[in-house]
């Protein structure tokens, strides 16, 4: 049964309402539709699929992005999501002045990081994005700036000029790496086992067609890395046997949207399917600066390369 979008919509002084989709067999893509949320990052913990994002909040005739804090849905059944948030914001960062945009969320050692990108109100030498990180004990909250200060600024050597869009790895050895970068500029750089302090140079991202939006997942002995390309962008994807590159470039795994510009991408593996979370901007009143939260599956071919999404009005089946 698919949902009907547009009531929804309206009655958005209902909380985030289920009601409608309890006894669907799909969720429906997008998968939120009292708000508009963007750039999606998928996270398992236990039996639950978290999906960190952004939150658009630009009027229908609006330009530029208006983003000021960060929501999560949970799953455990691809079907019935729960809404938590906001959970974060740019001002639980003491150093920040706004723009809410792109994050990542990693659980280590029993607690859970989240890494922004966000407007730094004193450093800017470039467009004065910086790179902070909040941490919790649960993956809902409530999350605290971890530093009190930016982990990567206009300032820190070799860093970009739009410093945002941060990704974390943890390889199987526990060494952590992040990942970012926008504008055809990626970097990476080992993290602590913290994961709160650098630990040595940040180094140049060297992936074909990279715009932005970069993020690492491993499959068997592949490590694939999927970004933004071109502006508008699709996604495409390299791959390599080692986190460090090099990379070799796979095509393009997400054709341009719709009605959106950029195009944010996370994969998950989750209860044995894998799944691309993305935006589309679908949802009535979607326009470039209001986007929403999509699911679909992720498939690969026999020899690992990564087969194009195909986008639904369904999302995907429910899983048990
Ligand atoms: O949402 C603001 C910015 O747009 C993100 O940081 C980029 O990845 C693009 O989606």
């Amino acid at each position: 049964m698919k949902r009907l979008l547009f009531p929804l919509l309206i009655a958005c002084s209902t909380p985030f309402s289920l009601v409608a989709e309890e006894t669907a067999e799909t969720r429906g893509n997008p998968i939120v539709t009292d708000l508009f949320t963007a750039d999606p990052c998928p996270m398992v913990h236990g039996d639950t699929l978290y999906i960190y994002t952004g939150h658009d909040e630009q009027t229908e005739e609006g330009k530029g992005f208006v983003m000021n804090d960060w929501y999560c849905f949970s799953t455990q059944d691809m079907v019935t999501y729960e809404k938590h948030g906001p959970l974060l914001s740019w001002k639980d960062f003491s150093w920040s002045k706004g723009d809410a945009f792109a994050s990542h969320v990693i659980e280590h050692e029993g607690k859970f990081f989240w890494f922004v990108s966000i407007r730094h109100k004193d450093v800017k030498v470039h467009e004065g994005f910086a790179i902070g990180v909040a941490v919790s004990d649960r993956p809902t909250g409530p999350f605290k700036d971890a530093i009190g200060k930016a982990l990567i600024t206009d300032e820190t050597p070799n860093s970009v000029v739009l410093n945002i869009d941060p990704a974390v790895y943890i390889d199987d050895d526990g060494q952590a790496y992040l990942f970012w970068g926008s504008w055809n500029a990626g970097r990476w750089v080992k993290l602590k086992d913290s994961l709160l302090e650098l630990d040595g140079e940040v180094q140049t991202l060297e992936a074909d067609h990279f715009f932005e939006a970069p993020f690492v997942h491993k499959k068997g002995e592949t490590y694939y890395l999927t970004y933004a390309s071109h502006y508008p962008s699709t996604t495409e994807y390299s791959t390599s046997k080692s986190i460090t590159g090099p990379w070799t470039y796979g095509g393009v795994i997400h054709d341009l949207l719709p009605k959106s510009e950029t195009n944010h991408q996370g994969i998950v593996e989750f209860k044995g399917q894998t799944y691309f979370v993305y935006h589309n901007a679908q949802l009535p009143g979607g326009t470039v600066f209001r986007r929403s939260l999509c699911v679909d599956k992720l498939e690969y071919q026999e020899d690992g390369s990564i087969k194009k999404v195909v986008r639904t009005t369904t999302s995907v089946p429910k899983v048990e």
